[in-house]
């Protein structure tokens, strides 16, 4: 019997003995389900879910926890790409699924305090109802809970014009691996007392504490938008047009998000949108404009930007779609990158999601195709994203399918190496919103300073000092 087994069965025991027997789950389909995100890259070895409906039991289960030494992974809707809700070494699984109320919404105030385990969608819909949003705009905002929204500092489609999660949190109540309960923060956009610990919580990947409630600022939904396609030469033109905009018009852009020939192509083929231009192009820019509630974007500004944009060689083409439906089918083809790459290549895809400033984006990209051509020829490179923020995803796969899987996945640990290089030359960031988790953590000793390391890890140490939440993950030790 193992070390950690014979330590399972007296945890085991305080388990059963503390919550009963509907609290602790080991049928093999729930650990497979819960012990993996959306990464889908690894066996999980979970050896159990619980799932908590209140604080307190979450407190008491950490406590039981820390005496027995047992790692736990904090879990929301698992649909981060970074590994971080993965459990990958004999972890319990602390899901967040059941504590999922939303209480009273503050109308005067604009907040609303919400469980962790709150869908992003079910809290949108419920904000929808007093014409409010919490405006962090996600893909995956079916299945994302708003834990790991915070968890992972979600970004998300709208940054440009709303910032990250971290901008719509005023409170958190979080747990510690002691079993302590804290409230950090008030349901107040003025509190300074000193150094805000709730940000600490923001973004950590669930390895200093499990955040169980938050307290979400919101702020008054756009009635109208309208949106756009643009076809480009190249991604330099795409940048400059964002420039232009910025300073001839007046509307605010809510998305300007870059799509490359590729991703468009796989988009089209892969689901039944069909190419929306009769001939392909170098590159395309989906946006989205916060309108008056009458306005169209025909009737604004862009419409006359757009014939000079056009007229100067800047845009090559454009579609502004009218019906909410045309609109809808339009942004369509960005949300559906994702999941087409996905289809298209059985989940044998790699992933580089990373930022670098927007002034730098066209160098970078014109180093990375030539990076691609030069040193992976036989692999396909595909990258869209939020380029408004700087934030590209570059997707990677073998499109003959001729090397094994170990093949390919010891090919993407080159690629990073020589991706990450090329971001930190232009003074970019190895992760920009889909977080450290598992994937990233060896890379972020190389680009993250000594100094910052060792105060990374005495945090760690100081909240979890046994190394049992999302071990393995985030923090590089
Ligand atoms: C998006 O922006 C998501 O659509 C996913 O962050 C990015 O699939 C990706 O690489
Ligand atoms: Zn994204």
């Amino acid at each position: 019997m193992s070390k950690l087994e014979c330590h399972n069965k007296s945890f085991l025991r305080s388990v059963y003995t503390t919550f009963g027997t509907d609290f602790l789950h080991t049928d093999p389909e729930i650990l497979s389900k819960y012990g993996r995100d959306w990464t889908k890259r690894h066996t999980t070895r979970a050896q159990g879910v619980v799932f908590p409906r209140k604080v307190q039991e979450v407190a008491q289960f950490l406590k039981i926890c820390e005496a027995h030494r047992v790692p736990v992974v904090p879990s929301g809707g698992r649909t981060g790409l970074a590994g971080g809700a993965l459990a990958i070494q004999g972890e319990f699984i602390l899901s967040l699924d059941r504590m999922n109320q939303i209480y009273p919404l503050n109308e005067l105030g604009r907040n609303v305090r919400v469980q962790a385990g709150v869908i992003t969608e079910h809290l949108q819909n419920h904000c929808d109802l007093y014409g409010l949003m919490w405006p962090i705009d996600l893909a995956a905002k079916g299945s994302s809970q708003i834990g790991g929204n915070i968890a992972t500092n979600a970004g998300g489609m709208h940054v440009l014009r709303y910032g990250m999660t971290r901008n719509w949190i005023l409170g958190l109540q979080v747990v510690t691996m002691a079993g302590e309960i804290l409230e950090l923060g008030k349901t107040l956009e003025k509190c300074n007392l000193g150094c805000d610990l709730k940000q600490l919580f923001i973004g950590s990947e669930g390895c200093l504490g499990v955040i169980t409630e938050a307290e979400l600022k919101l702020v008054k939904k756009p009635k109208n938008q309208g949106v756009l396609l643009l076809a480009v030469s190249d991604i330099t033109k795409a940048t400059h047009l964002l420039k232009t905009l910025y300073e001839k018009s007046q509307l605010p852009i809510l998305a300007f998000e870059w799509i490359c020939p590729k991703s468009m192509s796989y988009v089209c083929r892969q689901t039944n949108i069909s190419f929306p231009f009769d001939q392909a192009y170098g590159g395309y820019i989906c946006g989205i404009f916060e309108l008056a509630p009458d306005q169209t974007l025909l009737d604004s500004e862009i419409s006359i930007l757009l014939e000079d944009f056009i007229h100067d060689g800047f845009v090559e083409n454009g579609i502004i779609p009218q019906s909410s439906l045309d609109q809808q089918q339009v942004w369509a083809i960005r949300e559906n990158i994702t999941e087409a790459l996905h289809t298209l290549t059985s989940g044998n895809l790699h992933k580089n999601d990373i930022a670098v400033p927007i002034h730098n984006l066209s160098k970078f990209i014109e180093e990375l195709d030539n990076l691609q051509k030069t040193h992976f020829p036989d692999m396909e490179m595909i990258h869209f994203g939020h380029l408004g923020d700087g934030n590209l995803h570059i997707n990677w796969f073998d499109p003959k399918e001729n090397g094994s899987h170990d093949h390919f996945w010891q090919k993407t640990r080159e690629i990073n190496e020589s991706v990450f290089r090329l971001v930190d030359k232009y003074k970019g960031s190895i992760s920009a919103e889909h977080g450290i988790g598992l994937l990233k953590r060896e890379a972020l000793k190389n680009y993250m300073s000594s100094e910052e390391q060792s105060y990374l890890l005495a945090l760690k140490k100081l909240w979890d000092p046994h190394d049992l939440l999302n071990p393995g993950k985030t923090v590089p030790t």
